[in-house]
């Protein structure tokens, strides 16, 4: 195993050893603080598209991060879980307002965050209302991108209502990610979520409000897929409401060519407002999320990974640096620089490559040798991207979690919490609520733990392992599942 590691703070490439007294001097001391996606899996023109983008592929989420700009203020339809006073819902939490950016601003700050994030490699446009219906804005701020950043892919996020006008312009761009948010192929379910939309200059209610809409987003995707540019379907996953329904809806996408399915459970809180906070509609607990992602097993293929990002996201999903690019912090005049951004590529290239095959070699030398009725484990990994075990438990804001068994090793979700360490201390209070989100998990890995958190957990029955810092993901939580089944460990995972 290769290992040099990458420090994605600062690209900064070095042995492993170095890296590791690195993270020793980061912060606390030990005893005080506390969707199979490989390129055989698809044709070679759409892994091409797919291998760089952080949501379209589950591995290129460890590597790759996007960016929104917020340019589209505008929406033609009324849904019962946006507030308008936020940004769009259906890619965005709600509660985050962004700032609107004209495509002039929005084309200076891609630069800018060019220049520092060696990762970017996509440009989103979701709202802050409809990217499609404020077409105007969303395309000057592709072409200017698209001009001075050719490499950047581009991405859309559209309620679908008037793509079927612009389909052919996304072409002319070589547009090749948009996602759809479609929440109901039954338009009599749809008037439970859209109130109404604006339709040819009118506004239009009720069951034809949802029918049109409903036509109009299965125009979109026909057009979409017979053009070879690659479907998303995100679907707000609303309980007593299309919770039931979105298995149809997955089934439809499939038939119709989504490349992907993304589930995303509600967001429904009184303070955002939204129709739905205000009359009381919950979300649905993790359980029922991933019992229907279960359900959909065979239909189009579900993204498990989406963060629900801020509206001004910037960084690796799941991490947040939109406050270091707020346009006060752009220059006025700023230059693209390629280096930093074409060295992370030459070092990805073959990362990745050799990050596949040790995981393959784990998995198939585990497979061998497990017990095909094994059981499963659910381990937590503390990551700050790369792949690797690479991040102190204290630190961790989301746990990345694997499910292995003799089927191998498969990301299945994040769970999100505070960091635990603040200042170099750790709060009691907060690992509580930490363990609290692990519920359910065997093993933590992390590069780094102290003593006190490490026994409140093994109080709580999880067991915290710092011995594969800065390893793969995949193979380590492959030695820790062939410890946990009796077996020896491989040489690779002990070199
Ligand atoms: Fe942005 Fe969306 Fe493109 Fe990604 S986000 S427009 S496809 S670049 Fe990604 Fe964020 Fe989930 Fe969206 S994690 S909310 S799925
Ligand atoms: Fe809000 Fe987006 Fe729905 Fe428009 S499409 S109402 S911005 S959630």
């Amino acid at each position: 195993m290769n290992a040099n590691v990458i420090s994605l703070d600062g690209l900064a490439i070095g042995s492993k050893d170095a890296l590791t007294k690195a993270m020793e001097s980061d912060g606390c001391s030990s005893s005080s603080c506390g969707s199979s996606d490989a390129p055989e899996d698809m044709d070679p023109a759409t892994w091409e598209k797919v291998k760089d983008h952080p949501c379209y592929s589950e591995e290129a989420h460890h590597y790759f991060a996007r960016m929104h700009v917020a340019v589209a203020p505008a929406c033609n339809i009324q849904c019962n879980y946006c507030n308008r006073k936020y940004d769009c819902a259906n890619e965005s939490r709600p509660g985050v307002v962004s700032e609107r950016l004209t495509p002039e601003a929005a084309a200076r700050k891609v630069i800018a965050v060019a220049n520092e994030i060696p990762q970017l490699s996509v440009l989103g446009i979701a709202g802050p209302g409809d990217s499609a219906y404020d077409w105007r804005k969303t395309r000057e701020t592709f072409q200017r991108v698209h001009a001075q950043l050719p490499d950047i892919k581009l991405c859309l996020s559209t309620n679908g209502l008037a793509l079927p006008d612009h389909v052919d312009d996304l072409l002319d761009m070589n547009i090749d990610h948009v996602t759809l948010t479609i929440n109901m192929i039954d338009p009599e379910v749809g008037t439970k979520i859209y109130p109404w939309i604006f339709w040819q200059h009118k506004r239009r209610t009720g069951l034809e409000a949802s029918q049109i809409l409903h036509e109009r987003q299965m125009q979109s995707l026909d057009m979409l897929h017979e053009r070879g540019i690659l479907v998303k379907v995100n679907s707000v996953m609303i309980p007593g409401i299309n919770d039931a329904h979105l298995l149809e809806v997955n089934r439809e996408v499939k038939k119709r060519g989504a490349f992907l399915h993304n589930i995303m459970p509600v967001i429904s809180a009184p303070e955002h407002g939204t129709a739905f906070g205000l009359n009381g509609q919950r979300g649905p607990t993790a359980q029922e999320l991933k019992k229907l992602q279960d359900a959909c097993a065979g239909g189009a293929n579900l993204m498990k990974h989406c963060r629900q990002c801020r509206a001004d996201a910037v960084g690796l999903l799941g991490e947040d640096r939109g406050q270091e690019f707020t346009m006060d912090l752009v220059p006025d005049a700023v230059t693209y620089d390629p280096t930093k951004r074409e060295a992370y590529r030459a070092w990805v290239a073959e990362e990745r490559g050799e990050r596949r095959v040790a995981a393959e070699e784990a998995k198939a030398e585990t497979q061998a040798a497990v017990a095909a009725d094994a059981g499963a484990m659910l381990i937590a990994v503390a990551t700050k991207g790369g792949g690797r075990i690479n991040q102190h438990f204290g630190h961790a804001t989301e746990f990345q979690i694997f499910e292995v068994d003799a089927d191998g090793v498969r990301f299945v979700t994040h769970r999100r919490c505070d960091n635990y360490c603040v200042g170099g201390y750790g709060e009691e209070d907060k690992l509580e609520l930490v363990i609290k989100t692990l519920e359910g998990i065997d093993t933590i890995l992390c590069a780094k733990i102290g003593d006190c958190p490490r026994e409140d957990l093994a109080a709580a029955g999880i067991v915290a392992i710092q011995d594969f810092a800065y390893e793969y993901i995949e193979t380590a939580v492959s030695a820790v599942y062939r410890a946990r089944c009796g077996l020896p460990a491989l040489e690779a995972e002990t070199a």
